[in-house]
């Protein structure tokens, strides 16, 4: 099964990584991208607010990439994987699936802005004993010198909001509503990653890790809508776990994502 629309050409690419080894409280994340495909097919082509449709993009589906569970391997596997990838469209897996994409980009442009939606910071320095566990996915992405914008955080250690406050490269916004304007500011090339958990858990269950008082579509989607028009080299929608979605609300709001951004920045 591929996603919605897929045509068989294109430099957009849509791929999966089903990946959830070091989730530290319950997996299922490794079943995201099918689940998202899946519910794809109950979506339209067409979006109404920003009157375009995917069968005017060209993008390919690539299906899931292989990966080891170690997650040294894992991100070797993903680093060769993005040799072949022009714009990725990453459906994950766990959040740690978005360090090698990034990893990939930031060789290939130089200096990144990559904007977080998320519920948790997702910076400790390592993790359940490694340093590439979804918690510190956001402190392996600083460290390859990108700036990072992040959004919704509200929940981590004492630690990690610190470093939110000192880190000159980190920039945190409470809520979206002030991102469009900050991105107008931003002139580096764009990546965003979407941890589903940003979202409020009543509209996004179906995730390892919810975290309450959370943000509704309506909020992100208006947030997208009005975004300026940056470069955007790729992003990701991580961490919808199906098994934890018996309703399919989480998977068909991950296809939702998709949809909707390729529309707004490629439509
Ligand atoms: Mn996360």
């Amino acid at each position: 099964m591929t996603f919605l629309g897929t045509s068989q050409f294109g430099d957009i690419s849509i791929f999966g990584i089903p990946y959830d080894s070091t989730t530290c409280f319950r997996p299922g994340a490794r079943f995201g991208p099918d689940g998202v495909r899946f519910f794809s097919e109950n979506l339209e082509t067409y979006s109404p607010v920003l009157n375009r449709d995917l069968e005017d993009v060209n993008f390919r589906d690539f299906g899931n990439v292989d990966v080891p569970a170690d997650p040294e391997g894992m991100v070797g596997a993903v680093e060769s994987f993005m040799e072949n990838v022009e714009i990725p469209i990453m459906i994950g897996g766990e959040h740690s699936v978005t360090y090698p994409v990034v990893k990939s980009l930031s060789n290939r442009y130089g200096k990144l802005t990559v904007v977080q939606f998320d519920a948790h910071a997702d910076l400790r320095e390592e993790y359940s004993g490694t340093r590439y566990s979804h918690a510190c996915v956001m402190r392996r992405v600083l460290e390859l010198g990108c700036d990072i914008i992040q959004v919704g955080i509200r929940s981590g250690t004492r630690e990690e909001f610190e470093l939110m406050k000192k880190s000159p490269q980190i920039k945190y916004l409470s809520v979206p509503e002030k991102l469009p304007e900050v991105l107008e500011t931003v002139k580096t090339p764009v990546y965003i990653t979407i941890d589903i958990d940003f979202f409020d858990p009543a509209y996004a269950p179906g995730t390892g890790t919810p975290e309450p008082c959370g943000f509704s579509p309506v909020e992100f989607f208006e947030t997208i809508y009005k975004l300026p028009p940056v470069e955007l080299v790729g992003f990701d929608v991580v961490e919808i776990s199906p098994p934890y979605d018996p309703s399919g609300i989480t998977q068909m709001l991950g296809a939702k994502i998709v949809r909707e951004l390729i529309l707004k920045f490629w439509g």
